[in-house]
């Protein structure tokens, strides 16, 4: 096994072992199907993103030390502003609204959530929600971006150092996106966000704090970069660690997991069991509390500003069917109505 995961590693291997194997008569034809059709796949590393990962992660590592010695407190709340208005537009943005169509949203919402969702710089919605589509219909296979069945650093970060591997391309084709290419709002972001990016989650962050309370460029730059790898961090807990640790109460088939730590930190996303299992839920998740689900918590209030409407949820008996089916027994496991 290896920082790439160790499917990666069998396919490199099997590509070897065939060179090798030529001159054995014994070898399985089977087994020198299966790898010429592996050996199409080699890793091709990105090294521009492999270094601006580096240089992301031990500038945020320096900006902890900063956050603590010399960047002011106005500037750290800045950061953990942007770091939740920000995640917003990730989770009920690119995720409930536009991936999954949980809920509907007027355009004054829509439009703030798309600068929301640039702040947090993830690519834009267009990509983000066609990686996303394509992770819940083939999960955890090839075909899956960040297939966690190649271990915790590729689904959590070693997904955007490599190209894909060609079932991405090749069964992500089959995913459906015109409801996408129909959202003007969609359209604009993706048009422009080789300049919207810079400007949102860089140059304004940055410049607020040196204008408003006189804080150096320098000190106000490390505590973007923190902020920045902090809510890519937490994101990617979402694909790495809610995939492999945590109970699966309403499929102990699948991979994804429901995962308290990571729930907290992605502003909901935690209860990754129940979401892969019912995608349509706008709480993605089975219980409404706000504490543990921020997320919905904001949906709910633009509703009742009437921005967001149509929500859609999940009967109550439904749930408690599919996890008596399908379950691991760790939620309505046994006796339904001993729990509520
Ligand atoms: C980032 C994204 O971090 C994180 C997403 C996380 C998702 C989490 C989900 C959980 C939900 C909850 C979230 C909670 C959040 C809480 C916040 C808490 C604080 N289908 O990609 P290319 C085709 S991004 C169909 O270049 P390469 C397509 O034709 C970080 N087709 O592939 C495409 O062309 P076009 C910042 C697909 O060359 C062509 O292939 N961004 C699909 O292999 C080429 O695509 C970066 O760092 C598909 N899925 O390169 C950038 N995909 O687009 C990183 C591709 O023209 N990315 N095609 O149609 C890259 O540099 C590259 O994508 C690459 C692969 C090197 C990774
Ligand atoms: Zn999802
Ligand atoms: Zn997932």
């Amino acid at each position: 096994p290896n920082m790439f995961g160790s499917s990666a590693t069998l396919y490199l291997e099997t590509s070897h072992q065939e060179k090798s194997a030529t001159g054995k008569a014994s070898n399985q034809t089977l087994q020198s199907q299966k790898s010429s059709i592996q050996s199409k796949y080699k890793w091709r590393i990105v090294w521009r993103n492999v270094i601006a990962f580096v240089y992301l992660h031990l500038a945020a590592v320096y900006g902890i030390y900063l956050t603590f010695t010399a960047i002011k407190l106005q500037t750290t709340l800045w950061a953990l502003f942007l770091a939740v208005f920000g995640g917003m537009g990730i989770t009920a943005g690119a995720h409930r609204l536009w991936a999954h169509r949980t809920y509907k949203a007027k355009w004054p919402m829509r439009f703030m959530l798309m600068i929301m969702q640039t702040i947090a710089f993830q690519n834009h919605i267009y990509e983000w929600v066609r990686d996303h589509r394509v992770h819940h219909k083939f999960t955890d296979s090839d075909a899956d971006p960040h297939n966690a069945k190649r271990g915790f650093f590729f689904s959590h970060i070693g997904w955007l150092l490599l190209r894909k591997h060609p079932d991405v391309m090749k069964k992500g084709a089959t995913v459906d996106m015109t409801d996408l290419e129909r959202d003007p709002i969609v359209l604009w972001q993706k048009k422009l966000y080789i300049l919207l990016v810079p400007l949102f989650c860089f140059i304004l962050p940055v410049w607020v704090p040196c204008y408003f309370w006189n804080e150096t460029l320098y000190y106000s730059w490390h505590s973007t970069l923190l902020r920045y790898a902090f809510s890519l961090n937490g994101t990617w807990l979402v694909n790495s660690a809610a995939h492999i640790w945590g109970y699966k109460p309403y499929d102990k088939n699948i991979g994804p997991t429901e995962n308290k730590s990571v729930a907290i930190i992605a502003f909901g996303e935690g209860w990754h069991n129940y979401h892969h299992v019912f995608p349509w839920d706008y709480k993605a998740a089975e219980f409404g509390d706000y504490n543990m689900n921020f997320t919905t918590a904001l949906i709910d209030f633009c509703a009742r500003l009437g921005l967001a409407y149509d929500m859609k949820t999940v009967p109550v008996d439904v749930i408690k069917r599919r996890a008596k089916r399908t379950g691991d027994g760790t939620r309505y496991g046994g006796n339904e109505d001993s729990q509520s």
